[in-house]
């Protein structure tokens, strides 16, 4: 068998999410329009006859311009420790690139100087990749270049077969029926919080968190007959509190709605979600929040 871990690195909102979720067929990892939806480093596991391929998502990278910004200080360490684990790395561009940006010489930087790196254009769909390709290849030594569209499924089994040769020979680490490396709790949040990203304006989605307070299945509790979770959305200030109650609480009953309704396909069961909003000034500025909220 082979047995190898590979990153997806590349700005914010390339679709690596996307692509991950793409070459495991399934729904893995929350993506939205929004540029930095992933926060946290995400294990999800691929697995066929001959080998098992732990991708790893990160969040699009991000140039800490403040050391008060602590939380991007967080998605900065999330990615370089993954790429230190790592035996290949997948740079995911958009094929419509037209320049390049400050965020890719600093992707090159970060790259451990030896790793095998595929370089590729996702978003072949709406672009003819090969001059993003001319702009990118400067900057790093890659293995080679593929186009995909994680949207059309195309070029996924090519770049499988142009990766396979970088996965070492091994054991397998995970049972081969895990989908992911995380808990049924993150998975949880993170789908909350992929509604918010969804369905609010572009500045409150990066103040928000969610914090699960209660998560209890019906066989902790009989009396339940559905999956209880307890959510608390978490924000900076009364203004965008307001924002995600919406009037008459429109807008967290859309919010749990739509949340509830992918909850309920990912667990299997019936779930009863009861959401709150929370104010916690500061909370990406602050460590105990952060650590609270998971990005620690
Ligand atoms: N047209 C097109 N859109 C795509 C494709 N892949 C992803 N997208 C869209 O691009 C947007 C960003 O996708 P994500 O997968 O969240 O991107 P990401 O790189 O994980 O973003 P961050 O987590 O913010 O770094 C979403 O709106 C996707 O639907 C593709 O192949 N073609
Ligand atoms: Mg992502």
């Amino acid at each position: 068998m082979k047995c190898g871990t590979v990153s997806l690195i590349g700005r914010p909102n390339v679709g690596k999410s996307s692509l991950i979720n793409a070459l495991l067929k399934t729904r893995a990892v929350i993506i939205s329009p929004k540029p930095q939806t992933t926060r946290n480093s995400i294990r999800c596991i691929y697995n066929d006859e001959n080998a098992q391929i732990i991708f790893t998502d990160t969040p699009g990278l991000y140039r800490v311009k403040n050391s008060k910004d602590k939380l991007g200080i967080f998605l900065n360490e999330e990615i370089s420790g993954a790429l230190e684990d790592s035996d290949a790395a997948l740079w995911l561009i958009d094929a419509e690139t037209r320049k390049l940006e400050p965020d890719d010489f600093a992707v090159a930087e970060i790259l451990p100087p030896s790793l095998p790196v595929i370089l590729i254009a996702n978003k072949s769909d709406k672009a003819n990749p090969s001059q993003a390709f001319k702009l990118y290849e400067g900057l790093y030594k890659f293995k080679a270049k593929l186009s995909v569209s994680a949207k059309l499924n195309r070029g996924l089994e090519n770049l499988m077969n142009v990766l396979m040769p970088l996965i070492p020979d091994g054991e397998i680490l995970y049972d081969p029926e895990i989908l992911m490396d995380t808990t049924e709790k993150f998975m949880a949040s993170e789908i909350i919080r992929e509604k918010i990203l969804r369905l609010l304006r572009d500045e409150v989605p990066h103040c928000i968190a969610v914090e699960i307070d209660e998560y209890k299945s019906p066989e902790e509790f009989p009396d339940r007959k559905k999956l209880y979770i307890r959510a608390s959305l978490v924000t900076e200030t009364e203004g965008q509190k307001k924002i995600l109650i919406g009037s008459d609480g429109s807008m967290i009953k859309k919010i749990g709605a739509l949340a509830r309704r992918d909850l309920e396909e990912v667990t299997g069961q019936g779930v009863y979600l009861d959401l709150w909003v929370k104010v916690l000034p500061g909370w990406r500025k602050n460590n105990t929040a952060l650590k609270r909220l998971g990005y620690a």
